[in-house]
């Protein structure tokens, strides 16, 4: 039996350092370059590793210890293969290399006044939201590759160790935290945090103030990224809703006396109720994790409505059971519910398709993002009278109406996005193919 010791080598630092780290245990068997210990100073932190590869039979530091060069950290019953090297061993004992600090803890006087490491994190609204540690984290190599293990980003751990060192229990604690927030539902906005962008210092460009997002605004844009990662295509087309504006203008005192405002936007629900129907590929979810498409015979329609805390996408149920008034009507009531913030969680759920309008504001196209897991959206822009001819090269002016179906390209292909559009196209341009 061959017993080494290990000691503490030239750290080039003169007077006794303390030992904040022991990575091994009696018993253990270790091998060369592994860390024994993690030695601090003022000025820096540096990790021990041993000289010889073997079984640790005593170990002569604790954590809390002080150590300075030449103590000895503990005792190796060294393999058979590093004692026939036993030359080559003393030689390397003897000419242990100054070790280099791993990294700058703190400045001068950062050990009198810690840093304040706690800085709120903008893109979660949450009080108990992680707080980003932005100072140099202070942790041994055990913790760190635990929290490798854990896939946990030390700068979020709060530190409850000596001069903010970050303990196991640290990271055990912020792991059950962040468990028990997820399951909770307080996450929102840590989805989004690989698309984020390192933002310079706007100060430097002029005057800026800066708000809480709120939590609608965040789940928005949440829900956006997500839908970013789906391949999708937009599909252009018109519609001529000259006759359906005729029809729709001679209904505005039927309207009134059932206290409806009828606007284009119930016959684009029943449309793509329509539509949907025809074409029942875009009725379907993808569950890509069983291989399955998931057929819908049901047919609930979402609306995107513009309110000052943010976008709301209330559902109408059954749009294909239902007539005109009906639909114009809850698309009525959901629309001032969500601009009153009173609508149900379960009124923005199990939507089929997702039409999102335009049309009062302006513009002539724009390319909606697909709501996953919808598999397409109709974004609708504003009716604009064109002039449009006919087989005789006659022009007559026409209301026509811009659609933009963004679809998601793994469920349906391009020739059924031409279809769908083309569709909704004659419906609204004559709705007694509706009745068909
Ligand atoms: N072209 C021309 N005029 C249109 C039109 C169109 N495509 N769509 C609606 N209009 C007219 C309406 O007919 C109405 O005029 P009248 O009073 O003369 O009839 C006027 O514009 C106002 O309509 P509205 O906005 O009050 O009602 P709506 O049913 O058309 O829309 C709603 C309701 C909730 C969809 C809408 O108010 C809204 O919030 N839109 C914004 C949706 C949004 O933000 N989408 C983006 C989401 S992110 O992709």
């Amino acid at each position: 039996m061959n017993i080494e010791e290990v000691l503490v080598p030239d750290t080039g630092n003169d007077g006794e350092m303390d030992v904040i780290e022991v990575a091994v245990s009696i018993g253990d068997v270790i091998e060369k370059e592994q860390t024994l210990i993690v030695l601090e100073s003022d000025k820096a932190t540096m990790e021990i590793p041993s000289s010889v590869a073997g079984k640790l039979v005593s170990l002569k530091l604790k954590s809390g210890d002080r150590a300075k060069s030449g103590d000895v950290i503990a005792e190796v019953e060294v393999t058979a293969s590093e004692a026939t090297n036993e030359v080559q061993q003393e030689k390397a004992k003897t000419e242990t290399p100054v070790i280099e600090p791993i990294k700058t803890a703190q400045p001068e006087n950062a050990a009198k006044q810690p840093p304040v490491l706690e800085q709120k994190n903008e893109t979660i609204e949450h009080s108990q939201a992680p707080e980003l540690n932005t100072a140099v984290v202070h942790a041994g190599p055990a913790v760190r590759k635990f929290a490798r293990e854990h896939a946990v980003d030390l700068s979020r751990v709060r530190a409850s160790g000596p001069r903010a060192r970050i303990l196991q229990e640290d990271v055990t604690q912020y792991i059950k935290s962040q468990i028990q927030r997820a399951q909770n539902g307080q996450i929102i906005g840590a989805g989004f945090s690989h698309g984020a962008v390192a933002l310079p210092d706007f100060k430097q460009f002029g005057e800026i103030s800066a708000q809480t997002m709120t939590k609608v605004h965040l789940k928005t844009a949440e829900n956006m990224q997500r839908s970013c990662q789906i391949p999708q295509v937009t599909q252009f087309d018109e519609a001529d809703i000259t006759a359906l504006e005729e029809f729709r203008k001679k209904q505005k005192n039927v309207a009134e006396q059932k206290g409806i405002k009828l606007t284009p936007m119930a016959f684009l629900l029943k449309a793509c109720a329509y539509a949907l129907k025809a074409l029942p590929q875009f009725n379907v979810s993808l569950d890509l994790a069983n291989q399955h498409i998931i057929q819908k015979h049901y047919v609930h329609i979402a609306f995107a409505v513009d309110t000052p805390y943010g976008l709301f996408v209330p559902v109408i149920r059954d749009v294909d059971k239902k007539g005109i008034w009906e639909i114009a009507g809850e698309c009525q009531d959901l629309a001032a519910r969500a601009r009153d913030k009173k609508l149900l969680p379960a009124e923005m759920q199990g939507a089929c398709f997702t039409i999102s309008s335009l049309g009062a504001i302006g513009g002539t196209s724009f390319t909606p993002i697909v709501n996953s897991p919808e598999v397409a959206i109709l974004g609708v822009s504003k009716a604009q009278i064109k002039p449009v001819y006919n087989a005789q090269g006659e022009w007559q002016p026409k209301l026509m109406l811009p659609l933009s179906l963004t679809y998601d390209h793994r469920a349906v292909n391009g020739a059924d996005g031409a279809r769908f559009t083309s569709l909704l196209g004659n419906v609204l341009s004559d709705l007694r193919e509706l009745l068909l």
